[in-house]
């Protein structure tokens, strides 16, 4: 190959490097918006790995069906006689389908911490509730000093923001419905925050799932989304009542 072509093909693998990275950093510029909830940008992750592995997994697919037809053996003893590729033709047909790929990689660990910035950023306006898990229950207690065992009462329309504790052994503070879960550590305050939209979602299981001893699989119960001031009675009712409480 003469040194002209060899700057041609180089000038070409750069040309098709260049036009890769520029569309990742302007698709990052312009989708990487995790906005909303976890659990509305859990789901948005979700089902964009689907598609992206569905499409991936499909060309692979595609691809090497058609090699597999295009090259294969026609009579015993048949041999291949492909184009022997020049050093920088291997070193592109190697990069450049790599490169494509990572890109994709790249774009969903992205969007994969921007998503844990929204799971970690308790909006202000959350309402602070202490939930602590024992060997084998969760007691849950509200500023107004109502303790509930395995029973989450939130209001419907605000974000909710759990403390979380342990009296003994570290247990895993579970909610499925709203894609969030989190460690609770005797001696340590973590935290996680979902956001009850609707009143329809209604009740949903909030369990551990950290293996903590014999009853582990009894360690659960149910978080209530009640409408606001239905919610607001409820603390009413049950908050202690008296002076010295
Ligand atoms: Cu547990």
């Amino acid at each position: 190959m003469g040194r002209k072509n060899f700057l041609k093909r180089l000038f070409y693998l750069l040309f098709a490097t260049v036009i890769l990275s520029a569309s990742m950093v302007y698709a990052n510029g312009i989708k990487i918006e995790m906005t909303g909830t976890p659990a509305e940008g859990w789901e948005h992750l979700w089902r964009e790995l689907m598609i992206d592995i569905t499409v991936i997994g499909v060309v692979f697919a595609a691809v090497t069906i058609y090699l597999l037809i295009t090259n294969r053996r026609k009579r015993p003893g048949d041999e291949g006689q492909g184009p022997k590729l020049s050093p920088l033709a291997a070193f592109g047909w190697v990069v450049i389908p790599i490169f494509v790929f990572m890109a994709d990689d790249i774009y969903l660990a992205a969007e994969s911490f921007e998503l844990w910035g929204n799971y970690r950023n308790v909006p202000a306006n959350a309402l602070v509730i202490n939930v602590e898990g024992y060997m084998w229950g969760w007691d849950v207690k509200y500023p107004e000093k109502i303790i509930i065992t395995n029973e989450l009462r939130v209001p419907a329309g605000r974000p909710i923001h759990i403390k979380l504790t342990s009296r003994d052994v570290v247990h895993s503070f579970f909610i499925p419905d709203f894609h969030v879960k989190w460690d609770a550590v005797k001696g340590r305050e973590n935290y996680l925050w979902f956001y009850p939209k609707q009143v329809e979602a209604g009740e949903h299981v909030m369990t551990c799932t950290e293996f903590c001893g014999m009853l582990h699989s009894s360690m659960f119960g149910k978080v209530i989304v009640m409408p606001e001031n239905e919610f607001n009675k409820w603390i009413e009712d049950n908050k202690p009542k008296g002076g010295n409480v």
